[in-house]
């Protein structure tokens, strides 16, 4: 039997039985049955949570981008490996096939080299969903260098603050970006960043054609570098411990953690899980609508899907351009086999019009899939009739930042699937619910705090530059085990049903969102004395954010409208129009605990209607302050 293409139940539970008795057997099986390494591993796991520290595959040697791309080369080298839908529908798609991938990635690492990048130099990235970002990744990749993308709707304060985080000289950007009618000049964001920053080369791609502002001995053009550089670019040799990337990913309190991801582990889970959670086949095109900038765009887009030599469809624009049928017109036009996208975009096309949907052949689904945030039983359910004609499985699949690949999911066509369940956990995950009491909650029919108490390959190794956060944040909440930060519910059958964040992250549109950020962002409008931002529930995004902001002038009149807009601007400028609050209550107070902490507890209440609900509030200093804010008014 193989490991690595599960294709029915009694399957899945044997893998899944086999995987947890042995897991270091069927982890060194599964790398072995699959990959190119250039020198074997040592020992297949080593792993302490109370330090913590994790290898996998330690003694082995390998680059990911051979992988990904030389190894198809002889028996793929035709075949299409990137798809590129422009945001424009008249521009024609680009297939870029494995030969061309390998050769642009060769240039593109050769101009790196000779900008001095070296192995183990942080390049950050910020570029559209264009091909040239597939190329960037899989160039650091090739000579070494780690990656940290950053998506490109974060605001210059966003862009240096990870920048300088990770300490990066050199960076990658486009003049601009096309999203639905608007061109975005993103290199002045850029400008506006490095004005904070210590960085000595920014390479340009060129893709709108926007007037921008080169910065002589600091600024180049990459078309002319790439155009005079050598294919031949031998891969680097990587210890399975080596960097690979680094993410950032918003935490509950200060800033972002900037997740470090390694070489060998992940390529391994994520190439595993991809051929599983989609049942992939050799000659479907796989669609998934993530940007890069994401987690589930570096697994899902570049690495999972170029492992397995598939074609995986890149779409630089947005579901609503030019109208709401966008996304079906892709799937018809390029027989779309799996289509894997978010509750937030399936939502936002659920309340246009059917006949933006029902005008397209999408008879060539075989797979959806969700991810981001948990799907509601209308969204599924419209998924399920309208997009899938209840013939393609959905696959609802939970995972985060830090665990780089897809942990809980049903496996299409093997795992009886149930709305909003993203059912049970893939091979070699082991999960646990955790009660208040730090103890592990065994049975069915119960919820608790997710735990995961046993590595897995693709996990983060640390917080760049901060292991004690990364313990603090991941492994000091409950022994030896890893706290995702989430709630989740088991049911009568062992399906796990993931309930939503139990820290402060507010998840919007399936980004996640720190409320302390935020915060801070609001906090520095002068008028402001101090804000609490909670998440109250959206038809369309998921979660919005309800601001709660006391001013410091009380009882003077100020226009609030004008203070509405002014203070969402500063937030676009800190943070970018994704943190924006949707609404805005002012109030004379906010509820504190003795200690001087907010309750959000209450905030969360009022912000849902459920006033009636509050539970204890005798503990508060001010819990006059309450009353008024159920009265208060709303500006929207
Ligand atoms: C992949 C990604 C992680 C958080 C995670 C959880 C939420 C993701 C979900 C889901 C319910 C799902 N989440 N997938 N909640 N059902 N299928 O989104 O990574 O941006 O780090 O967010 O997203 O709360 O903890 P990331």
């Amino acid at each position: 039997m193989s490991n690595y293409h599960i294709k029915h139940l009694e399957e899945y539970w044997q893998v899944y039985r086999k995987s947890v008795r042995h897991p270091e057997h069927f982890w060194e099986e599964v790398a072995e049955e699959h990959f190119l390494w250039r020198k074997r591993w040592n020992k297949v796991l080593e792993w302490d949570f109370n330090t913590p520290i994790v290898k996998w595959y330690d003694g082995a040697q390998l680059n990911i981008t051979e992988n990904c791309l030389d190894r198809h080369l002889t028996t793929r080298g035709n075949k299409t490996a990137i798809l590129f839908e422009p945001n424009d529908p008249n521009e024609p798609a680009q297939h870029i096939t494995y030969t061309q991938l390998h050769e642009r990635v060769c240039k593109f690492a050769n101009v790196l080299k000779s900008q001095g990048v070296q192995k183990g130099d942080r390049v950050c990235i910020y570029l559209p969903m264009i091909p040239e970002l597939t190329v960037a990744l899989l160039a650091c990749a090739r000579i070494g260098a780690v990656h940290s993308v950053i998506f490109a709707g974060f605001s210059a304060t966003a862009i240096a603050s990870r920048i300088n985080d990770c300490d990066c000289k050199l960076v990658i950007c486009s003049d601009g970006s096309y999203r639905g009618k608007k061109t975005i000049d993103l290199k002045s964001l850029v400008d506006k960043a490095l004005e904070n920053c210590d960085v000595d080369t920014v390479l340009v791609v060129n893709r709108t054609g926007n007037d921008v502002q080169m910065k002589e001995g600091r600024d180049q053009w990459i078309a002319p570098l790439l155009e005079s550089a050598s294919a031949d670019c031998p891969v680097e040799i990587m210890e399975a411990e080596d960097p690979l990337f680094i993410l950032y990913t918003s935490g509950s309190t200060g800033k972002p953690k900037g997740m470090l991801h390694t070489t060998a582990g992940y390529m391994v889970y994520t190439a595993y899980t991809f051929k599983n959670v989609f049942q992939y086949r050799e000659n479907d095109v796989y669609w998934c609508t993530a940007d890069i900038g994401w987690i589930t765009g570096h697994s899902y887009i570049v690495y999972g899907p170029l492992c397995n030599g598939a074609t995986s469809v890149m779409f630089e624009g947005v579901p609503s351009y030019p109208d709401y049928g966008r996304f079906w017109n892709i799937v018809e036009k390029h027989k779309v086999t799996q289509f894997y996208t978010a509750p937030t975009a399936i939502r936002a096309l659920a309340k246009e019009k059917i006949e933006f949907t029902s005008q397209y052949d999408l008879s060539s689904l075989k797979v959806l899939g969700t991810v981001g945030e948990p799907i509601n039983e209308e969204a599924w359910h419209w998924y399920n009739e309208n997009i899938g004609k209840k013939k393609s499985p959905i696959a609802d699949t939970w995972f985060q930042t830090e665990t780089g690949g897809i942990m809980i999911s049903p496996i299409p066509y093997s795992t009886p699937t149930i709305p909003t369940f993203a059912t049970l956990p893939l091979p070699g995950v082991q999960l646990a619910l955790m009660d208040d009491n730090r103890e592990e909650i065994k049975g069915n029919q119960v919820e608790g705090k997710l735990c995961i108490k046993f590595p897995w390959p693709s996990m983060a190794r640390t917080i760049y530059g901060d292991h004690n956060r990364y313990r603090e944040t991941y492994f000091s909440a409950y022994d030896n085990m890893y706290f995702t930060g989430d709630g989740a519910l088991r049911d009568a059958v062992g399906y796990y049903r993931i309930t939503g964040r139990v820290d402060d992250v507010i998840i919007v549109s399936g980004h996640n969102l720190g409320t302390a950020p935020i915060e801070d962002a609001i906090n520095e409008h002068p008028a402001v004395a101090e804000s609490a931002i909670v998440g109250y529930p959206h038809d369309v995004k998921g979660n919005a954010l309800y601001g709660y902001i006391t001013l410091k002038e009380t009882g003077e009149k100020r226009n609030q409208d004008n203070l509405y807009k002014e203070i969402n601007d500063m937030i676009t400028s800190r943070i970018g129009p994704i943190a924006k609050l949707d609404l805005i209550q002012f109030t004379e107070g906010l509820p504190k605990t003795r200690s001087g902490k907010i309750m959000r507890r209450i905030l969360r209440k009022i912000a849902h209607q459920e006033s009636d609900q509050l539970g204890d509030i005798s503990t508060l200093i001010n819990p006059e302050v309450v009353e008024s804010l159920i009265k208060g008014s709303l500006i929207k």
